[in-house]
């Protein structure tokens, strides 16, 4: 019989949210933990997202990391503005190892399964070396872009050639010298990715289905000068990071109509001039809101489009149609410029489909595409997905597949009605992308500990979300995403790239709120859940 090791929690995956998670339930709560990651080092999508050009899209250095701790940020010198992934992972393997994580994580361990025990009111977890272990709490820091979207072009098996899926890079460096690439995707991966492939390879064929606004990001060395300041600030920059939806400094409450059109139009010159997401966040007030304003920020974009694309016809087939931002905005170095070389071209699919593969290329609706490798830049089955690869069994032996067959309910997007003492970091209805993931993951713990503070001081059993307090979530976060345009843009935070997927807005728009609402929660008298005592027949704690 297998042997069963007990503890107070089990954490599945060890990326931003899990390494965060593993440190404070186990070093400030003083819990037994043991985190478990199919990976072979820390870094989550960090560890998996290797392909050339993968940086960070979002307010990057020294902003995407971790906050608590003075010390961390005092000794670890970022180098660049838009950090890279071999930095971040860097940093991490460099958290992992100063807060001495790694004994407490299993690597290339998959959680293969995962029941949650009413009687003893605890999980067991079951792994692929054949392993069993039990907690009380269920920890899922399974990433919120994880399980790769593999296009499901039949025929596809057919090409002979090297494929490779961005999310799933080799750790080995990839050769593109002398070869005829195809890439298939041009979001944030594929966009970072066709700069630095077209560098080396023989010829680039992009196959495009949405055409997509991207920002210049102005990558630059951080100067020593900056560094001292951002340290010297940094207890101010937190705080106005967590009153800012993650962003620290204050963006700018103009409003357009104050403004005559040349006047606005010199705002996003200046704008587009500085780089990163400042265009999206900095202009006027309701981008995201307001059509007619978005509209004038989307032909702008649109004009940058043409004017650095020298091919009119290749500038005509990158020019986005949907609302600028409400896909996830992507921050670029040279992707529009990579269209004037002479070795990359563009297939429109929304004009010339693909219609099949042969071993050796892809045949379109207009012709043949010769190629040697295949990179699929198609991105993930974001947010639910990696919960749903994991399907716990919650109460009454329901699988969270059948709960979530028509939508993706929670409550404060970190709990499940129906699945008792589990917590998910960055699950759907959490703010997740829309708020920097690392602090995000840090007060989503907070939440958690505070919970599992809760039990443990009362001496309760379980504690599990109410199905009114999800309906009203749910409610609450649709009622914040139709005030905007997102829920009118085909993206991956609709669900909308994945075949069949419920469309649902996935995140939470008001990161601040969100986690004054978990404070409120927590400090008040646990509103939405519902608290079991321990059982006398059961075996928790
Ligand atoms: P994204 O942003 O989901 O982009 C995936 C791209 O692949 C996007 O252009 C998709 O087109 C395209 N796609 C997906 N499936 C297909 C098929 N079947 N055929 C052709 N094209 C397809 O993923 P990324 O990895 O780039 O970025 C994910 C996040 O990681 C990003 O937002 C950052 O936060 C970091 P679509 O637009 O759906 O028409």
């Amino acid at each position: 019989m297998t042997k069963t090791t007990g503890y107070d929690a089990i954490i599945i995956g060890s990326g931003f949210g899990g390494l965060y998670a593993l440190h404070h339930l186990r070093d400030e709560m003083g819990l037994r933990v043991r985190a478990f990651d199919g990976a072979g080092g820390v870094g989550g999508t960090w560890w998996y997202n290797r392909y050339p050009g993968a940086r960070v899209d979002a307010p990057s250095s020294p902003f995407y990391a971790y906050t608590f701790s003075k010390e961390l940020v005092d000794e670890w010198t970022w180098t660049e503005t838009q950090t890279s992934q071999a930095s971040v992972l860097a940093y991490l393997e460099h958290f992992a190892d100063r807060f001495d994580l790694r004994r407490d994580i299993e690597f290339e361990t998959w959680v293969n399964d995962a029941r949650y025990d009413e009687a003893a009111q605890r999980w067991t977890i079951e792994t692929d070396q054949g392993e069993t272990a039990s907690a009380q709490f269920l920890i899922c820091a399974t990433g919120a872009l994880f399980v790769a979207n593999m296009p499901d072009y039949p025929g596809i098996g057919d090409f002979a050639g090297a494929c490779y899926h961005t999310g799933r890079w080799p750790h080995e460096k990839v050769p593109f010298a002398g070869k005829r690439v195809g890439v298939i995707g041009t979001g944030s991966s594929g966009i970072q990715s066709i700069p630095e492939i077209a560098k080396e390879a023989e010829h680039v064929t992009v196959f495009q289905r949405t055409p997509q606004y991207a920002l210049p990001a102005r990558n630059r060395p951080l100067t020593p000068e900056e560094t001292t300041q951002y340290r010297k600030d940094w207890d101010d920059l937190r705080t106005s990071m967590r009153k800012r939806g993650g962003w620290p400094f204050p963006t700018n409450r103009r409003r357009a109509s104050d403004h005559t059109p040349e006047e606005r139009r010199a705002v996003y010159e200046e704008l587009w001039e500085k780089g990163g997401i400042h265009l999206s966040i900095n202009s006027f007030v309701g981008v995201l809101v307001d059509e007619g304003l978005n509209e004038e920020v989307s032909e702008f974009v649109r004009g940058k489009i043409r004017e650095i694309v020298r091919d009119p016809e290749t500038a005509r087939k990158l020019m986005p149609d949907y609302h600028f931002g409400t896909k996830r905005l992507i921050l670029d170095n040279g992707y529009f410029e990579t269209y004037n070389r002479d070795n990359v071209s563009l297939v429109d699919l929304r004009e010339d489909p693909i219609e099949g593969f042969t071993p050796w290329g892809v045949r379109t609706k207009h012709g043949e595409h010769p190629l040697d490798m295949l990179v699929l830049a198609t991105g993930f089955d974001a947010v639910s997905g990696s919960m749903l690869k994991l399907n716990p069994m919650g109460r009454g032996g329901v699988r969270l597949e059948r709960k979530w067959s028509g939508r993706f309910d929670s409550y404060l997007g970190t709990t499940i009605a129906g699945f008792p003492n589990l917590f998910m970091i960055h699950g759907p209805g959490a703010p997740g992308v829309f708020f920097t993931m690392p602090l995000g993951g840090e007060l989503t713990t907070a939440f958690i500990a505070d919970c599992i503070c809760h039990l443990r001081e009362k001496d309760l059993g379980a504690v599990e979300a109410t199905e009114d307090a999800e309906a009203s979530w749910n409610r609450e976060i649709n009622e914040i995403a139709d005030r905007t345009l997102y829920p009118r843009t085909n993206s991956w935070y609709m669900g909308a790239n994945i075949p069949g997927k419920p469309r649902q807005f996935l995140g939470h728009l008001r990161g601040s709120q969100y986690f004054d609402r978990l404070v409120e929660v927590a400090e008040g008298d646990w509103d939405g859940f519902v608290f079991e005592p321990i059982r006398k027949d059961g075996a928790s704690g």
